[in-house]
């Protein structure tokens, strides 16, 4: 009794105390400019209580921050400079700042900002009444809303593709049962493009807070805003008119990814867990036996000693090396889970020199804090210390020595159980709330710069749960515990879509379901979806029912086959639309918004799952039940890729989806380079290169890209390169020199016209006439040439 009387003391002590804060917790406006001056390259504009800064960081990208306080400048996302120019007028009411694309226009009283076009188009403006202010230390901007607005972005959200009335929050959080409107996930990117009056524009919030985004659904769709706990009004915006260049423009801003190893595009069996290293091999073996192509394996948390990160478990995993040689030996490599949480026990290594160093997260007083996960007790490594992110990248031998070149980072949220770390707990400088959004971040940093340090020349693999924008720079990410029904298996394909605008291109979902067991049909359906997922792997929770491809009866292994024979047969044009990823951090899987974003259709419930796979495929998801679908196929031709059946674009069509058969469609003058079936990216292969036109009238380029697949050679130009071009006015395809000095794998070409028939007179290669052989099967037509690194030019 005694007790319970002195906690409701307590709780009315903290009440009081809340109301007491909230009655004084005022709205703070931004008030008016009072002074106004250039330093270098940023502009600072004072108010009463605040001060705002812009710099220009290239003609289409200016930022904004608002702050009280303006203390450390650091940023976890951006590894570029501002530029070191600036150009403004002031007027008496008004400041501009211009630039070749964009004119940002900042009224005085009150302070307000607002973008234009360089021809004076209305980009977004601050809502005149309310702009940016505080609430406490809540700062939050407030933006006008357009009638025809929309908005898509914010990277791993569930809902629909265009955001419009929609709200929600940045908070990485483990939520393993999360369903189609769930929110908040393991992710936060803060960045998203609105749409309006044929424009468009991007806006980075980069504020690592626990952060907000509303787009008129609590305003009364008056307004749209977004906010964060605390922290600055810190924003980038992007001016670029069209959504590509604001997606290369955010890339440019937060980096892109390396060329990731090949063998991590090929089929990637997994699952909680394969309980012992002979479990592990059965698996691969039984793949190798049913001819199931398939690269990688992974160890799920059962192979180590009692969870603890970098160990073994003597009794199920005796050998590593052992077990690690033979998957080489059969063409598979192995990922191994890593989680964040470090078993609190005296003689384990990492507990050891964790305690030692001081790299553990503390209470304010500087004692380690305590969260129980999977190894129990454990302290959390503050990752946002480099000297901890080195001692943490170290620590991978006791992985990589036995064989291991896959990372995958779990539970970096980061979860214990509770799901609440305290809001007090430190990481170095940061309090918790600070850190949250940006922690499994910096631990996929330490792991990808650690593993790359230690196996030299070669490419390791990273998955990450938790991340925060710019980690497309260490590693991909997957969409957490998904489950098994079919709703979960088309907003997992929004998601990828969605992190595809928000920079990452290497994403995957779990195929076939996390939680729950997925009936054959969803099965069979979700992993010929995953043929066209940029990482494609299966993977189920403990004590679902197994996963892997032979358990689901002959007939269904079949076209679970013939599904994943496909995504290895288009592996050279699923490396290449990686190749432009690193390039131009265009992702793999676009949703059709950033190809199509004026076709309204494409934004429309039916169709929003629809996205291009590349440049030139495009995939309409279908659940499992379904055999016959509703697809809008955006304006121009189309083929359909199974049948070579022609449809008019710019409208939706109805088709048939048997299981056998997903949707799938080819742009017409798509190019498309593919190979003869192997069984792993290890194989060599037949050393031909099939080089795919489908006809059209509209003049088209490919740039095919190959390199060793595992090496940073190709950053010192041992690559292989070249553009293809389709030119039907002229009835010539060119094939340009080979730009690098990698010597290709493929010693043929083999150049497949599809629907050319009623357009070839002639056929030469090189100015000599040339066999072309009809395809009787599929009315395609073929021919076969050495792949000789000089241009190659083909009038037909
Ligand atoms: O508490 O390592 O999302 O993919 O299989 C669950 C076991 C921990 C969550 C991951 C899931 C993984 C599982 N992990």
């Amino acid at each position: 009794m005694k007790r319970y009387s002195c906690i409701v003391v307590i709780l009315l002590v903290i009440c009081s105390c809340n109301l007491f804060a909230q009655q004084h917790m005022q709205t703070e406006i931004i008030g008016n400019a009072e002074s106004v001056n250039k330093q270098n390259n940023v502009l600072i504009i004072k108010t009463k209580d605040a001060e705002a800064r812009m710099w220009v960081y290239s003609p289409t990208i200016i930022r904004v921050s608002i702050s009280k306080e303006h203390s450390a400048d650091s940023s976890f996302a951006v590894i570029q400079q501002p530029g070191d120019n600036l150009d403004y007028q002031e007027t008496a009411d008004e400041i501009t700042i211009h630039t070749s694309a964009l004119t940002l226009k900042i009224n005085k009283s009150p302070l307000r900002f607002s973008f234009y076009t360089a021809d004076g188009k209305v980009l977004s403006e601050d809502d005149p009444r309310y702009g940016t202010n505080w609430q406490g230390t809540r700062v939050v901007n407030y933006r006008k809303l357009y009638k025809d607005e929309k908005f898509i972005g914010l990277g791993e959200k569930t809902g629909n593709l265009n955001r419009r009335g929609s709200s929600y929050v940045n908070w990485n959080t483990d939520a393993p049962n999360h369903g189609p409107t769930s929110d908040p996930l393991y992710e936060t990117f803060p960045f998203f493009v609105g749409l309006h009056n044929g424009l468009s524009y991007g806006l980075f919030f980069d504020n690592t807070h626990k952060s907000y985004f509303d787009f008129g659904a609590s305003t009364d769709d008056q307004m749209s805003w977004f906010g964060a706990d605390a922290g600055d009004m810190n924003y980038y915006f992007f001016g670029a008119q069209s959504v590509a260049q604001i997606i290369e423009d955010y890339t440019w801003l937060t980096g892109r990814m390396e060329m990731p190893p090949l063998w991590s595009l090929g089929y990637q069996q997994c699952r909680w867990s394969y309980m012992s290293a002979e479990e592990v091999l059965g698996v691969a073996e039984k793949l190798r036996e049913d001819r199931i192509p398939a690269d990688v394996m992974y160890c799920d948390i059962d192979y180590m000693d009692h969870y603890k990160i970098f160990t073994w478990n003597k009794e199920t995993f005796p050998d590593p090396k052992a077990m690690i040689d033979k998957l080489k030996s059969m063409n598979f490599h192995l990922v191994t889970i890593v989680d964040p949480g470090i078993k609190i026990e005296p003689g384990y290594k990492q507990y050891d020199e964790g305690v030692a160093k001081g790299y553990f997260a503390t209470y304010p007083d500087g004692e380690k804090y305590i969260g129980s996960v999977w190894p129990g007790r454990c302290h959390f490594p503050d990752f946002t210390s480099k000297d901890v992110r080195d001692w943490w990248g170290a620590s991978f031998t006791a992985l990589t020595e036995p064989g291991v070149e896959g990372f995958w980072n779990d539970m970096n949220e980061p979860a214990a159980w509770g799901q609440d770390i305290p809001w007090m707990v430190k990481f170095g400088k940061y309090y918790m709330p600070e850190i949250r959004n940006v922690y499994g971040m910096q631990m996929a940093e330490a792991t990808f710069l650690g593993t790359k340090k230690i196996l030299g020349n070669k490419r390791p693999f990273v998955l990450t749960r938790a991340a925060y924008s710019g980690t497309q720079r260490y590693s991909a990410v997957w969409t957490g515990d998904n489950s098994a029904y079919d709703a979960h298996m088309l907003l997992g394909q929004r998601m990828v879509n969605s992190l595809g605008i928000t920079g990452m291109s290497l994403v995957g979902v779990d195929i076939g379901g996390f939680s729950g067991n997925p009936t054959p049909e969803l099965m069979v359906r979700w992993n010929s979806l995953g043929v066209y997922t940029p990482m494609f792997r299966n993977h189920a929770a403990l004590g679902t029912s197994y996963r892997e491809p032979w358990r689901w009866g002959k007939e269904n292994e079949d076209i679970i086959r013939k599904d994943i024979e496909e995504r290895y047969k288009l592996l050279p044009y699923i490396y290449s639309s990686y190749y432009q990823s690193h390039q131009t951090g265009l992702p793999v899987s676009r949703t059709l918004a950033i190809n199509y974003t004026q076709e309204d259709s494409i934004y429309s419930e039916r169709f929003q799952n629809q996205f291009l796979f590349g440049d030139a495929i495009l995939v309409a998801p279908v659940e499992s039940t379904k055999f016959y679908e509703d697809v809008y196929l955006p304006k121009g031709e189309w083929y359909r890729l199974s049948s070579g059946e022609k449809y008019e674009g710019g409208r939706e069509v109805h088709v048939p989806a048997p299981l056998t058969d997903l949707p799938v469609f080819v742009k017409a003058g798509g190019i498309i380079t593919m190979q003869n079936l192997i069984q792993s990216t290890n194989e060599k292969g037949d050393g031909v290169l099939k080089i795919n036109v489908w006809y059209g009238s509209i003049p088209n380029t490919f740039v095919y890209y190959e390199d060793d697949g595992s090496s940073y050679d190709y950053q010192q130009g041992t690559y292989y390169k070249r553009k293809i071009s389709f030119d039907p006015a002229n009835n010539e395809i060119t094939l340009s020199a080979v730009e690098g000095s990698f010597i290709s794998k493929y010693n043929k070409i083999e150049l497949v016209l599809h629907g050319f028939k009623d357009h070839i007179k002639t056929f030469e290669v090189n100015g000599e006439h040339v066999k072309l052989w009809p395809n009787t099967e599929n009315g395609t037509d073929y021919s076969t040439f050495v792949n000789d690194s000089k241009e190659i030019k083909i009038y037909y």
